[in-house]
């Protein structure tokens, strides 16, 4: 086969690698066209080129040879039971240091599980959630509001917990990763979500979230989770203090975990919102910035499946045109976020399935409503 028909047959047009040619990136090219794990001092290249629709067409050959058009999306919901953490993280909107303190908060598990009746009547499949490291709840109301939600709707599937909820958990109760997470687990928990993970990289992760677990225990948390068969996801805060070196260095961290378990589903990279926080003199990431973020993610993580673009912090707009650059998920419905509407989002609260079907299909790609686990539940 001559090099150029096994190029063009796979996907790229004379175009985009005379651009990825004249871009430098002929041998990166090579590599991902054959399949090939791209090495750190890649992806750092990657992210400087600069070359944006060399980075655009090298993601969306991965993202087209794995998924075609199709994008994922789900009907979910979001609760954040507490916001009340003792954790002082710089870039956190979200978190009130005490119970009592203005603008804290803590629903009691009825009111939580409320929030699930509510919806009765209304196709959702997922229930995610995500709370502050609250030093005043006893472990049961964890237990309670697993079994609460479940007694309610049993065909929910809960994805709760961020590897940092599960550290602190295993500090403040006195038990291993292990107990906990095989409690939660028979209280109903489905899988975990993938917060915390922030930057990984200790020079970095000192500044942002000095206590807080580190990248070891993090990593730990999701090990023992996916040896117990839980899948999980896995995040990245970026456009905030961290270097390129940095992003890289925490993804090929992820892609290495990846390779022993092979429990991560998604990798989502979270794009920095500096409302509220004390942060606010950074800049936030760029549309740039945020979609070469998305492809060389794509390019690094061979060993993920799929790649998804929070449609929530990113902008309904830049989220489809990250669908051209590896991503190949919206998330969901969300009906009701807090985290990032703190820090400043200006996107809605929810949007409805008709919304994202509509997104997804004037970004040209087929939408596919999956559950959490990506069984398909109806092909749009
Ligand atoms: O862990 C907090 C991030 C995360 C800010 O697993 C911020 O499917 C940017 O993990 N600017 C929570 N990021 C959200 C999360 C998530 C979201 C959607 C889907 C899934 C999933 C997981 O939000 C936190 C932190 O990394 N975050 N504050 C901020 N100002």
């Amino acid at each position: 086969m001559t090099e150029s028909f096994a190029v063009e047959s796979a996907g790229l047009s004379p175009v985009s690698r005379q651009a990825i040619d004249t871009a430098g990136l002929s041998d990166i090219r090579e590599k991902v066209v054959a399949g090939e794990r791209l090495s750190f001092a890649d992806g750092v290249r990657l992210f400087n080129t600069g070359e944006m629709s060399v980075l655009g067409a090298l993601a969306n050959l991965d993202r087209e040879r794995r998924w075609g058009d199709l994008t994922f999306f789900n009907r979910n919901l979001h609760v954040n039971a507490t916001n009340v953490c003792e954790a002082s993280c710089i870039f956190c909107s979200f978190a009130r240091l005490k119970t009592g303190d203005p603008e804290s908060y803590t629903m009691s598990v009825k009111d939580a599980v409320g929030r699930v009746h509510a919806l009765k009547d209304e196709f959702i499949t997922e229930v995610h959630i995500v709370n502050g490291l609250n030093p005043d709840l006893p472990w049961e109301y964890y237990l309670d509001l697993l079994r609460g939600i479940k007694d309610e709707r049993p065909d929910l599937h809960i994805k709760g917990f961020t590897a940092v909820e599960v550290h602190y958990f295993a500090e403040k109760y006195g038990k291993s990763y292990e107990q906990v997470l095989t409690e939660l687990i028979a209280a109903g928990l489905g899988s975990l979500p993938g917060g915390g993970a922030e930057i990984f990289h200790p020079r970095a992760r000192k500044k942002l979230c000095d206590d807080k677990v580190d990248a070891a225990g993090w990593l730990e948390v999701h090990r023992v989770a996916h040896r117990l068969g839980l899948r999980s996801n896995a995040t990245m805060l970026f456009g905030s203090i961290e270097t390129l070196e940095e992003r890289v260095d925490h993804m090929v961290r992820l892609r290495d975990l990846q390779d022993e378990t092979r429990g991560f589903q998604t990798f989502i990279p979270l794009r920095f919102h500096h409302e509220n926080n004390r942060l606010r003199r950074v800049k936030e990431p760029t549309g740039f910035d945020s979609l070469r973020t998305y492809a060389v993610s794509r390019l690094m993580l061979d060993n993920f499946d799929h790649i998804k673009a929070y449609w929530i912090m990113l902008g309904q707009r830049l989220a489809q045109v990250s669908l051209g650059f590896g991503v190949d998920d919206l998330d969901g419905t969300v009906r009701e976020e807090r985290i990032y509407h703190m820090a400043g989002a200006q996107t809605p609260q929810e949007l409805t399935r008709a919304e994202l079907v509509t997104l997804i299909r004037h970004a040209g790609r087929v939408p596919v409503e999956r559950d959490t686990l990506y069984n398909v539940v109806a092909e749009c």
